[in-house]
C-alpha cells in the first residue's frame, strides 16, 4: 500500500513538472548553429547546460500531446510502453536539474544517460505502429480518426526526429571522442555532403534489393546541374543518413514500380535522378516509368493507418517485399520537413512518376522545424470536426428536369 501511493505520488509529480516545461516552447538550431558548435574547440559543459534545459522541454511538449490521443489508443499496451519511456527520459534528464556544470564526473554521467535514453527509444517508431494496428484492428478507422492520427503521428515523430537529432550531436561530439568513420563530419553533419554519393549509395543498396526480390532491376541515369558553381560537384551541410534515408526510400518505390509494371521484360527504364543546386535550393528528382499513380490515392502513400493495413499475406517463398508497407515515405518527408525542406510526389498516371525532395541549400536557412503544444495544437485534439465544407461529389447528379421554368 505504500508502495503504491509513493508512486501515486511519483507519478502526480512528474505530471507537474511535465506540465512546467510544456509551457516552454522548443528552441529550434539552424544548421550553421549545429555547425559552429561542433566546431569551434566544441564546449561538452555548454553542451550539457542547453540539454538540460532543451531536452526537458522538447519531450514534455510532446508528452502533453500524447496524454491526449484518445483513451482507446492510450489505452493499448504499446502507446503504454512508449509513453512509459518517455516519463522515465523526462525523469533521468531532471536528475541533472541542480548538478554541477563544472563537475566532469555530473559531465561525464549526463553522456551516458544520453546514450541510455536514445537506445531507450530505438523502438517507438514499430512500437507505435503496433499501436496503432491494435486500434484499428479494436475500433476500425473513419475519416477524423485518420486525420486525427495523421496530425499527432506528423508531430510525434518529427518531434522525436529533432530529439535524436540533439542525442546525437552530443554524443558523437563528446561521447569516445572523434568519429573514427567519419573524421570530417561536426556529430552527424558533413558539412560538405556530397549529395551524388549519397544518391548512388542509396541507389546501389535498393539495387540489391530489388535484385534479390525481382532478379533484376532497372539502370540509374543520373544528371547534376550546379547552377551555383556551374562544374562543380554539388555539396550541401546536411545530415546523409537523413539524405540516404530518403532517397533509398525512393528508389524502393521507383524501382517496385518499374518491375511491377514490365513483370518478366528483358529490358527496363532506368530510374533517372536529377540533382539541382540553386540560390535557395537543392533538388533531388527520382523518376520512374512504373505506371504512375492517380491523383486520388497519391494522399494514401503518406497515411499511417493506410500504410498499417493489416500486413498483406506475402507468397511465404519470396523475401519481405521492396517497399510500399510500413511508414517509409510518411517519415522520409518529415526528414526533409525537419530542416525546411519538403518531399512531393508528382504521378502521370499511365506512365511514371516523379518524386522531389527540396533541401534549402543554405545553411542558415536550414532551422529545425518543431511542433509546439499551444492552445491551436491542443484544439486540434479537442475540437469535433464538424462537416466539411465542400460538397460531396454525387454519382448521380441532380435531376436537372427539375429546374425547368415551363
Ligand atoms: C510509384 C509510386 C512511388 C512512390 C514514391 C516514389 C516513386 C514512386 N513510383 O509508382
Amino acid at each position: 500500500m505504500r508502495i503504491l501511493r509513493a508512486l501515486m505520488k511519483n507519478a502526480a509529480a512528474v505530471g507537474k513538472q511535465v506540465d512546467f516545461y510544456s509551457r516552454f516552447s522548443p528552441s529550434p538550431l539552424s544548421m550553421k548553429q549545429f555547425l559552429d558548435f561542433g566546431s569551434e574547440n566544441a564546449c561538452e559543459k555548454m553542451s550539457f547546460v542547453f540539454l538540460r534545459q532543451e531536452l526537458p522541454v522538447r519531450l514534455a511538449n510532446i508528452m502533453k500531446e500524447i496524454s491526449l490521443l484518445p483513451d482507446n489508443l492510450l489505452k493499448t499496451p504499446s502507446v503504454r510502453l512508449v509513453q512509459g519511456w518517455y516519463m522515465q527520459s523526462f525523469q533521468d534528464i531532471l536528475e541533472f536539474k541542480d548538478k554541477d556544470a563544472d563537475d566532469d564526473k555530473v559531465t561525464h554521467a549526463f553522456t551516458d544517460a544520453v546514450i541510455k535514453i536514445r537506445n531507450r527509444h530505438n523502438d517507438v517508431v514499430p512500437t507505435m505502429a503496433q499501436g496503432v494496428v491494435e486500434y484499428k484492428e479494436s475500433y476500425g478507422t473513419d475519416p477524423i480518426t485518420s486525420q486525427n492520427m495523421q496530425y499527432f503521428l506528423d508531430r510525434f515523430y518529427m518531434s522525436r526526429i529533432s530529439i535524436r537529432m540533439l542525442l546525437n550531436q552530443h554524443t558523437l561530439l563528446f561521447g569516445d571522442k572523434v568519429n573514427p568513420a567519419h573524421p570530417k563530419q561536426i556529430g552527424s553533419i558533413d558539412p560538405h555532403c556530397h549529395v551524388t554519393d549519397v544518391v548512388r549509395d542509396a541507389y546501389e543498396n535498393a539495387r540489391n534489393l530489388c535484385d534479390r526480390y525481382y532478379m533484376n532491376s532497372p539502370e540509374l541515369v543520373l544528371e547534376e546541374f550546379n547552377a551555383k558553381e556551374s562544374g562543380k560537384p554539388i555539396s550541401v551541410g546536411y545530415v546523409p543518413s537523413h539524405l540516404y534515408h530518403m532517397v533509398f526510400e525512393l528508389f524502393k518505390n521507383a524501382m517496385r514500380a518499374t518491375m511491377e509494371l514490365y513483370g518478366d521484360s528483358l529490358e527496363y527504364p532506368p530510374v533517372q535522378a536529377h540533382v539541382a543546386l540553386g540560390l535557395e535550393d537543392l533538388t533531388i528528382k527520382v523518376s520512374d516509368r512504373g505506371g504512375g499513380v492517380p491523383l486520388r490515392k497519391i494522399d494514401r502513400l503518406f497515411t499511417y493507418t493506410y500504410s498499417t493495413a493489416p500486413m498483406p499475406l506475402m507468397d511465404s517463398s519470396r523475401a519481405t517485399p521492396l517497399a510500399g508497407f510500413g511508414y517509409g515515405l510518411p517519415i522520409s518527408r518529415l526528414y526533409a520537413r525537419y530542416f525546411q525542406g519538403d518531399l512531393k510526389l508528382y504521378s502521370l498516371e499511365g506512365f511514371g512518376t516523379d518524386a522531389v525532395i527540396y533541401i534549402r541549400a543554405l545553411s542558415t536557412e536550414s532551422i529545425e522545424r518543431l511542433p509546439v503544444y499551444n492552445k491551436s495544437a491542443w484544439k486540434n485534439y479537442k475540437t469535433i470536426h464538424e462537416a466539411d465544407d465542400w460538397c460531396v461529389p454525387s454519382k448521380e447528379p441532380k435531376d436537372m428536369t427539375t429546374f425547368r421554368s415551363s
